[in-house]
């Protein structure tokens, strides 16, 4: 049976101690209750809307970052990864200007912010476990690992989870090896096959999530999505993610080209 993370106490005005060392030690936190069922409804309606968009007018890519589409379990094109879907929706922009989203900043320190412009932007990823969907899990990485494919030098990088499901971590989810952003950069590069292991890991925890909570961790730190046990809707699940990093600004544009590390996007199905 996999170990569950103990969740954090709720995100209030001001990270507490307790919740900065927790994270500094883990590399991960899990903060419940960030926003209600109703904030959830309200942002796949506006994640719906990008959706819609993006199939009527044959959008293949964002900013140079392919968008891949799959089949939703009535037959339905979908969309299972947005990229910058906050530049397509005036809701999901303006969600991202909760201050609490600030608070956060100061995990990583001067020059911290939200990549609403840079990386991948506000991705969305819909997971389904069906025979014709595109995207079911993911396989071990590190989201740090990136920058070293565009060659960069690491900075310091943190990717905030705003979680639309409910997920029982006995059927599948986030998986993540606490402590691997204290790792060297042989073994943040060389620990396991990037995205091509799916294998559980003895030191692997998994969160149990309700819709609705946040979950940061670093980017350095390994983790893989584990594909659900269950099938068709039961195993539905969404989950937002806005990068916080640091370092000279480098935002996307249309003309931006596409990252090499997306070569890889076949091997996650
Ligand atoms: O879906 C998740 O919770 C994790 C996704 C992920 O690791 C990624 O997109 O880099
Ligand atoms: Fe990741």
């Amino acid at each position: 049976m996999v170990k569950i993370i103990a969740s954090s106490t709720p995100l209030g005005a001001q990270l507490t101690e307790a919740q900065k060392r927790s994270f500094a030690e883990l590399g991960v936190i899990h903060f419940p209750g960030f926003i209600s069922r109703q904030t959830v409804a309200d942002l796949w309606r506006a994640v719906e809307a990008v959706q819609a968009d993006w199939i009527a007018t044959g959008r293949e890519k964002v900013n140079g970052v392919p968008i891949k589409y799959g089949t939703d379990t009535d037959g339905r094109k979908i969309v299972q990864r947005f990229a910058f879907a906050n530049q397509f929706s005036p809701v999901l922009a303006e969600f991202l200007k909760d201050p609490r989203f600030g608070e956060l900043l100061d995990l990583v320190g001067t020059g911290a912010r939200l990549g609403i412009n840079e990386k991948d932007g506000l991705v969305v990823n819909h997971y389904v476990n069906i025979d014709a969907s595109q995207f079911t899990q993911m396989g071990w990485h590190t989201d740090s690992v990136r920058d070293i494919f565009l060659g960069k030098r690491i900075l310091p990088m943190l990717n905030v989870g705003i979680h639309l499901d409910d997920q029982d971590p006995r059927n599948g989810g986030l998986r993540l090896l606490p402590g691997t952003h204290h790792q060297s950069k042989w073994n943040m590069l060389f620990r396991k096959k990037s995205f091509v292991d799916t294998k559980e890991d003895p030191n692997e925890v998994a969160f149990d999530i309700h819709a609705g909570d946040l979950t940061v961790h670093d980017g350095r730190c390994w983790h893989r999505v584990q594909r659900s046990s269950l099938v068709g809707e039961a195993s539905r699940r969404r989950v937002m993610y806005i990068p916080i990093i640091a370092g000279k600004y480098t935002p996307k544009t249309e003309h931006s080209s596409t990252p090499i590390y997306h070569r890889f996007q076949h091997l996650v199905k």
